[in-house]
């Protein structure tokens, strides 16, 4: 089939670029037989597309479900003991969240944890380990396999079609493998899944010469998880391995279908975490790696000893499967980082630790700068010498500030303790934000083949998902915003383009009401009246950054969009956006500061001076143009970079075929296999899960314009039109000459499989398996397999008869 799907994209046809390749159902009886599957009963939305008036003659009348299959579907949602056995959720009938709902918590009591649903994966996060689930014989298993839809429902098959779109094309088709889900819901898992299916699988076989650059590779793009993981993951109320920074892998193949490379692109760190950890969350993987994993030489040289508390090290004590120091630096070794540049690293990283002891207390004279903490004396010696720097100037970067005065002197002025602090804070975040950087622009020399050595890309894309805590600041608002836009990536490619497709081809449509996030992103967004254009001009006006004045003017300005409210009663200024996936409160209170995040001079200037080349190298001049914070021109804050990025994100997402994988959390406290009905319900609604699934059952997967149609299955018919169409000279027909011989071909199949043209049968009527619009012929994957069936047939009739001839001559 996957052949066929190929032949008939490469015509213009759209050929299940979803992976709904699941209505294949009812053709084959043996192919249910096969899957152990009871016959599940026929789609209740059958009833929605209806052909206008102009295509009646050529569509059934039949539109209603047949009395015993109408039977069947009662018994059905009563026997709740065989909810678990439904496979896509376009089958349960009637489709309601409550009878979606009822599947999946009978599946996830029976330990199934993928559904189908339609066009999209859902994939509940059991908490445990699932032995034997993603092992290499089921990989096989699902790469080798002639259909893998028709096997149960599994995130390889998400992963295998995406394969096979890749290699079907004559014209060079990347592929997208977007998950999604709230904090917590699998999909860094998944995605760690589907790298290492595809590293496994793309892999060529022993007896190919290029194996060893390629094992490499494999290994290389394997191991660029630890790493990015213990460097961007913490732990935090959500999820113990939360990842802090969004990334899209791309993962480069060659014309053999062969993993050849990869490359990586990351957004947005939140390296607000290295300076400050909310209660009961944690810092960055890799400081708690470095404490447990260290040797006691180590722990001298980093001046991490056992006894020390670090401020910015805690719930150390917490222990996680995270916590592998040894997997992080064999990972680092694969990867080219050598174990002096990794004692580089390390050794930076613990200066920052130490960087977090440093106290400020506010001096006796107001015009002396503020003092430091006496036991903090020894941290910030600490701190310099790790940081190769001299500790006298560092200590002068965090207390003074330097001003101009005039065009060449320059006037040192103290800074208040919550001054100090905050740079304190800002040294922390700079480095820590460049080796992060340093880090993955490794990783990408490492990964990335030549663009001559590969043609194709599978991207995966994983960012962090939608978070809502207590109290909210730019952090959640950017995290949200990212998912934001997914969401609508998503509602614009699915449930948009295919209503407006039968739309456009006069097919009537009941249209299903679905959740479009426009005017959320228009609030977030909007130019000139949004909240981070208002955020991005209250930044540039350069004055300290009022909290209060500000909720004002987005009230003023946003009031109009019914995303946004206001609690008049908050104790600190606030404002709520209602999201797709919820209501989150964002505190104002240093969203400005954090919008902004100046980088005082004298910090970058210190550290070009130090004595560390690898921290030396991150700021020479020309790494520091943007972030040196000099001149107003130059700034770009936060959210402009941040949008910016997203933008080329959904650039590159559009250029792809998306699939789409759900990831539900199936309870708030991460418990082992544990179903809140609460918490999945609401998932499913904000996502949209039932509205795909409305839209899915009712629809026609595939489109083949008419004349593509004739010249593929005119000889059902033995077509004058379709010799015609293949001959030199092509066809020269209107277009309802054209749809009367499509019709004769349709209507010959569906005879053959005793399937009434004009009437029910078999359960499954014409109309619910093929409509004709204005230009194509659209179906269902079942009609699909009955034209190519039928065609196969006649080719091989035809090449028989041949024969015979060619004989009798002999
Ligand atoms: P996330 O990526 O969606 O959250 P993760 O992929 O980190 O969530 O999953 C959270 C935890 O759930 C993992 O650490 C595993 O313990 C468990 N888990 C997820 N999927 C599976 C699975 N298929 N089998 C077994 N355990 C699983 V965030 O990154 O917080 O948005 O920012
Ligand atoms: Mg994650």
């Amino acid at each position: 089939m996957a052949g066929v799907k190929k032949e008939l994209r490469d015509k213009g046809a759209v050929v299940g670029a979803s992976s709904c390749v699941r209505d294949r159902e009812r053709v084959s009886s043996s192919s249910a037989a096969k899957e152990g599957r009871q016959r599940q009963p026929a789609k209740q939305h059958d009833v929605v597309v209806k052909a206008n008036g102009a295509q009646q003659t050529a569509q059934s009348s039949c539109q209603s479900l047949d009395a015993s299959l109408e039977e069947e579907v009662k018994a059905f949602l009563i026997n709740e003991d065989e909810l678990h056995t439904y496979d896509d959720l376009t089958k349960v009938s009637p489709v309601t969240p409550s009878t979606v709902l009822k599947c999946l918590q009978a599946r996830y009591s029976a330990k199934v944890f993928y559904t189908h649903a339609g066009c999209t994966l859902v994939a509940l996060n059991p908490f445990q380990p699932i032995p034997h689930l993603y092992s290499l014989d089921v990989m096989k298993e699902y790469h080798c396999a002639p259909q893998p839809q028709e096997f149960k429902p599994h995130i390889f098959i998400v992963a295998e079609e995406a394969y096979r779109n890749v290699q079907g094309q004559v014209e060079p088709t990347n592929q997208s493998l977007v998950v999604s889900g709230e904090s917590g819901a699998g999909k860094t898992w998944t995605s760690r899944c589907l790298m290492k299916y595809y590293a496994t699988i793309a892999a060529p076989s022993s007896s190919q010469k290029c194996q060893d650059t390629v094992e490499r590779i494999e290994r290389r793009v394997l191991d660029s998880n630890p790493i990015m993981e213990a460097f961007g993951n913490a732990s935090t109320l959500r999820n113990n391995n939360s990842s802090r920074f969004g990334k899209y892998i791309q993962l480069q193949l060659d014309r053999s279908q062969l993993l050849v490379g990869a490359s990586v692109q990351t957004y947005l760190l939140e390296k607000t975490r290295v300076a400050f950890q909310a209660a009961n969350e944690r810092n960055f993987h890799i400081f708690y790696q470095m404490m447990k994993g260290a040797t006691e030489e180590q722990r001298l040289e980093w001046k991490m000893q056992c006894d020390r508390q670090f401020n910015w090290l805690p719930n150390a004590d917490k222990t996680l499967e995270e916590d592998c120091f040894q997997e992080t630096k064999h990972a680092l070794e694969h990867l080219g980082i050598d174990v002096d540049v990794q004692g580089q690293i390390f050794r930076i990283l613990a200066g920052l630790l130490n960087l977090g002891n440093v106290i400020f207390c506010p001096s006796d004279d107001e015009s002396q700068p503020c003092k430091l903490k006496e036991q903090s004396r020894g941290f910030l010696q600490n701190t310099a010498d790790l940081l190769g720097v001299p500790s006298e100037e560092l200590e002068a970067c965090l207390r003074l500030r330097s001003l101009r005065a005039g065009k060449q002197s320059v006037v040192l002025k103290p800074c208040s303790q919550a001054e100090c602090s905050v740079r304190r804070d800002c040294l922390a975040k700079l480095i820590y934000a460049h080796v992060f950087d340093w880090l993955v622009a490794c990783i990408n020399k490492s990964m990335c083949a030549d663009t001559s050595r590969w043609c194709n890309f599978i991207g995966l894309l994983d960012v962090y998902g939608f978070e809502c805590f207590t109290s909210n600041n730019l952090e959640q608002l950017c995290i949200n915003y990212a998912n934001e836009k997914l969401q609508q990536h998503f509602v614009a490619h699915y449930l948009k383009a295919q209503q407006e497709d039968y739309v456009s081809e006069g097919l009537a449509w009941s249209f299903i009401q679905y959740q479009d996030n426009q005017s959320c992103l228009d609030l977030i967004e909007g130019s000139p009246a949004g909240v981070f254009s208002l955020l991005n001009e209250e930044c540039r006006l350069n004055r300290p950054s009022d909290a209060k004045q500000f909720r004002m003017r987005l009230e003023k300005e946003l009031s109009s969009n019914a995303c946004v409210s206001w609690d008049k009663f908050s104790r600190q200024p606030d404002f709520t956006v209602l999201h797709y996936a919820g209501k989150v409160s964002y505190q104002i209170e240093g969203m400005m500061e954090k919008n902004k995040d100046p980088v005082p001079p004298e910090l970058v200037h210190l550290l070009q001076q130090s004595q560390d080349s690898l921290l030396q190298s991150f700021f020479t001049e020309h790494s520091t143009e943007d972030s040196s914070g000099r001149g107003p021109s130059k700034v770009v804050t936060v959210v402009s970079k941040f949008k910016n990025s997203l933008e080329s994100l959904m650039k590159i997402l559009h250029s792809t075929t998306p699939h789409y994988t759900r990831c539900i959390k199936p309870n708030p406290d991460c418990r082992p296999l544990t179903f809140k009905k609460e918490e999945v319900i609401n998932q499913l609604e904000a996502c949209g899960i039932v509205e795909t699934i409305n839209i899915s059952a009712a629809g026609f997967p595939i489109r083949i314009p008419y004349l593509c149609f004739l010249q593929r299955y005119g000889l059902i018919v033995n077509s004058k039109m379709f010799h015609r169409s293949r001959g030199e000279n092509g066809l020269d027909v209107d277009k309802d000459t054209l749809l009367r011989e499509v019709t004769r071909i349709l209507n010959a199949v569906l005879r053959r499989h005793s399937l009434d043209p004009c009437g029910d049968a078999g359960g499954r009527t014409r109309s619910s398996m093929v409509h004709c619009g204005r230009t194509k012929v659209f179906m269902t994957h079942s009609m699909l397999e009955l034209l190519e069936g039928q065609r196969d047939r006649e080719r091989s009739s035809k090449a028989f008869s041949i024969q015979c001839c060619w004989r009798r001559h002999c």
